[in-house]
């Protein structure tokens, strides 16, 4: 289904953007607590085998989520969880990756495929005019910098339906993957992510398992990379240094994508757990995930089967992770490792991607 098509039918009412709303994020940071002394410490030996393109992420208890003044409501409060070991990709899936996946199942994406007007209509408000024979195409959201400052609650005014965009076209049908081979795969829906998944054996993290191998075995830092907020001179990953969405200073070197392995990797090694693409999760998005969830007791390898998002209530949302190359400080610093972010399985966008992960 193409949920993309049906919010930009209901005026974007529903969107979820990685960017949702405003906020001063120059609050000072909250005093951290050092009780994480446990993350990060082995709690069984690795295993003998090694996965190429993966690293093992021995596991253990942690703090996920935050209680600084940093976090959104969806990322409070704090709360200890336990995670057995697994691989984790050391990069987001790339073109290439995804191009092999393609080649051997001839897999079609939700971005090529064509909705229909009782898929888009089950999931938005009733009485929402049914969309133009025009808009009945197979396409997806492509992102387009404005000429100058906009009102950043409308969301319209920089993501444009776009026929004819999907991961072989990023922004548009004049578009291509020439020199984008190893950057990381674009416009894929949850449904993509997880058909290609099967197909490598290997399967999408829990946000609890994304969180632990972001944090890269740091103790309740705000960032991948530690304690320094980034800015529009100080550069730690992929995100967008200027003013959004109509000034990229670029000063990272890219407007959109990278490719992978750009910048440094986190603590274990992985790359791009901030920035570029957010990736998509197991878990259904849920905001009020973490109510009730700062006792004293571990959660063991939590998954959320279901959930409310609010800000696309008709669709049963799954997480994303990471933020991405549209993220700025200023506006809502989604890159951090605790923060999260909802969207319609059957959308896919210019700034969502994923990697996987894998069991022993
Ligand atoms: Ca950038």
């Amino acid at each position: 289904m193409k949920n993309n098509l049906g919010m930009l039918c209901a005026g974007l009412a529903a969107f979820a953007i990685a960017f949702a709303a405003t906020k001063v994020w120059d609050s000072p940071r909250a005093e951290r607590s050092v009780h994480d002394a446990t993350a990060n410490q082995p709690t069984a030996l690795p295993p003998a085998t090694t996965v190429p393109g993966m690293v093992w992420i021995h596991g253990g208890e942690f703090t996920m989520g935050t209680d600084s003044e940093l976090g959104w409501p969806d990322e409070k409060p704090a709360h200890r969880v336990r995670v057995d070991g697994f691989w984790i990709d050391e990069t987001e899936v790339t073109n290439s990756q995804f191009a092999a996946f393609v080649e051997a199942t001839k897999y079609l994406t939700t971005a090529e495929q064509t909705p229909s007007v009782e898929e888009i209509l089950a999931q938005v408000p009733p009485g929402t005019p049914a969309p133009s024979k025009d808009m009945l195409v197979a396409g997806s959201l492509v992102f387009t910098m404005t000429d100058g400052p906009v009102d950043l609650q409308n969301y319209s005014q920089w993501w444009k339906w776009t026929p004819g965009a999907n991961w072989k076209h990023p922004e548009g049908p004049e578009s291509n993957l020439d020199d984008r081979e190893q950057h990381p795969v674009v416009h894929v829906s949850w449904d993509d992510a997880v058909a290609f998944a099967k197909w490598a054996d290997k399967r999408l993290p829990s946000e609890a398992e994304w969180e632990f191998a972001a944090r890269g075995g740091l103790i309740e830092k705000p960032y991948v990379w530690g304690d320094d907020p980034p800015s529009d001179t100080r550069v730690f990953a992929n995100i967008w240094q200027g003013a959004f969405p109509h000034t990229n200073l670029k000063t990272d070197g890219f407007i959109r994508t990278a490719p992978v392995r750009s910048f440094q990797p986190n603590g274990f090694g992985l790359f791009d757990m901030a920035g570029n693409v957010w990736e998509w999760c197991a878990d259904a998005y849920d905001r009020d995930a973490y109510a009730g969830n700062n006792g004293l007791e571990a959660l063991s390898n939590p998954l959320v089967e279901s959930g409310f998002d609010p800000r696309n209530p008709r669709s049963a949302s799954r997480s994303q992770r990471g933020g991405s190359f549209l993220c700025n400080d200023r506006y809502c610093s989604r890159y951090r490792p605790s923060a999260r972010h909802g969207l319609s399985p059957d959308t896919g966008m210019s700034n969502v991607g994923f990697r996987c992960v894998k069991s022993p």
